[in-house]
């Protein structure tokens, strides 16, 4: 058995940033497939007492104990292999500052967006979409300005801040209807960095369950 299990499953970019700074640090890891399309895993009552009362993945086993929140899951990973750790009170405050941010915001809202216009069964309703897309586009110009004078969210070097913020975005643009990279020059060359860290594999490589059975 591998020395962290990450209970996830393919399409999901909160899961993604998990998997990712996992095989970034070169982590003994594996994925426990959690089957969100086919049945619903999540809301079951046995994921909810066994793995995560919160019915979310991902879920991060390590050691007996298991953590939620890609964010805790990301601090904790930083902590123990020293990788992609924000450097001193200030940085550690920053990264979190842009973590939330990211969580709420960014991905928080790119993330259902997919969901309804592309995966969900019936799709989304459009006034909902619109209003979502108006909010992704003002975020992602946030994300934009801020890596058009700095390399990484935080300055020189990657952290953990970059590989919450990357969440869903090397997802396919056909997913999304519009193209992320495209349009925001400067998150597409952050990208293209992140791409060249060692260890870096798109979600779909990295995680189990695509493409979803039947589709
Ligand atoms: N803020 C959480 C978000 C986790 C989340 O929303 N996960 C989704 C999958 S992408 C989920 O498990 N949803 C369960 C459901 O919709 O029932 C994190 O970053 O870990």
């Amino acid at each position: 058995m591998a020395e962290y299990q990450l209970y996830c499953f393919a399409q999901s970019g909160n899961a993604y940033r998990a998997a990712l700074m996992l095989n970034l640090i070169g982590a003994d890891w594996e994925p426990t497939f959690v089957d969100y399309f086919s049945k619903g895993v999540p809301r079951t009552p046995e994921y909810r007492a066994d793995v995560n009362e919160m019915g979310e993945v991902p879920v991060l086993a390590h050691r007996g104990r298991k953590f939620s929140q890609s964010g805790v899951i990301l601090t904790y990973l930083a902590k123990h292999s020293g990788k992609f750790r924000p450097d001193g009170e200030d940085e550690e405050l920053e990264a979190l500052r842009w973590i939330i941010f990211d969580n709420q915001k960014v991905n928080g809202y790119l993330g259902p967006y997919r969901f309804l216009r592309t995966l969900a069964r019936p799709s989304g309703d459009p006034t909902v979409l619109a209003f979502l897309k108006g909010r992704i586009d003002n975020n992602l110009a946030i994300v934009d300005k801020r890596l058009a004078t700095r390399p990484f969210v935080l300055g020189d070097r990657p952290t953990i801040a970059d590989l919450s913020l990357v969440g869903y975005l090397y997802y396919p643009a056909d997913e999304f209807g519009f193209d992320i990279a495209a349009q925001h020059k400067n998150i597409a060359a952050w990208l293209e960095r992140i791409k060249a860290l060692p260890g870096w594999k798109h979600p779909y490589d990295l995680m189990p369950g695509h493409p979803i059975p039947g589709r």
